[in-house]
């Protein structure tokens, strides 16, 4: 079949001449109409794609950091701790550092089984010193524990308001995005120190001996989180 063939082919009816026109006036229609769309919208539209609607926020953490230790610590003694974080390609959620202790040595006083005896107490501090920021308000930064079986958990918030439940909100998503941020808190040198205090307790009685207390096992366990924040639509209202 030869083009001239294939041509006249395609061509052949009138219902066929009008599909081509119409074909070919889109054609020529739709670059036109998308390269000039700004001037047929009313003067105060803008062509943006961070326009206003409802979003469904959800989150996924992910820990960027962590670890832990367990020290002997004497009676007064202070252990310190400190790591260094600079990565600003993460969205940092917050701080979490949990520190526990049980009373495992207390001694009776010559043979026989303990009597009364005390919990030792632990108090923990985190020094923000070194730190780019922080949420003051929702975070915690000291704690201190003498009841055994004992969890402290401390939590150093760098996002407002700081939540992984997912909601919805309404606003820009630009807007959205950035209430979410860190805002570059949490960078620098983090410390922090614990502190043991031995209580000795003893059998009841005036010039009986405190038992023996040589201090508690205490365990840290600490861990850096950020959070990647989905945005997504619920009711596209774009112009
Ligand atoms: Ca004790
Ligand atoms: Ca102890």
């Amino acid at each position: 079949m030869s083009m001239d063939t294939i041509i006249a082919k395609w061509f052949s009816t009138r219902d066929q001449k009008m599909t081509w026109a119409i074909s070919v006036a889109f054609l020529l229609v739709f670059p036109l109409y998308f390269a000039n769309m700004a001037s047929f919208l009313p003067d105060d539209a803008r062509v943006s794609s961070d326009s206003s609607g409802k979003w469904t926020v959800s989150f996924e953490e992910s820990v960027e950091l962590e670890g832990s230790f367990s020290e002997m610590v004497d009676d007064g003694h202070i252990e310190e701790f400190d790591f260094s974080y600079v990565d600003t390609a993460t969205n940092l959620a917050y701080l979490e550092i949990t520190v526990s202790h049980d009373e495992t040595n207390e001694n009776g006083v010559g043979p026989g089984p303990t009597l009364g005896e005390q919990c030792d107490e632990v108090s923990v501090t985190v020094n923000m010193a070194g730190v780019e920021g922080y949420i003051e308000s929702d975070s915690t930064t000291d704690s201190t524990s003498s009841s055994c079986p004992s969890e402290q958990i401390l939590r150093i918030y760098l996002i407002h308001n700081y939540t992984t439940e997912a909601h919805e909100m309404e606003g820009k998503k630009s807007e959205i995005i950035a209430h979410h941020s860190d805002n570059g808190t949490g960078r620098g040198d983090w410390a922090f120190e614990f502190e043991l205090s031995v209580n000795r307790g003893g059998p009841p009685g005036l010039g009986i001996p405190d038992n023996q207390d040589d201090g508690e096992i205490v365990n840290v366990e600490w861990r850096l989180v950020s959070v990647d924040v989905s945005v997504v639509p619920v009711i596209n209202t774009e112009v």
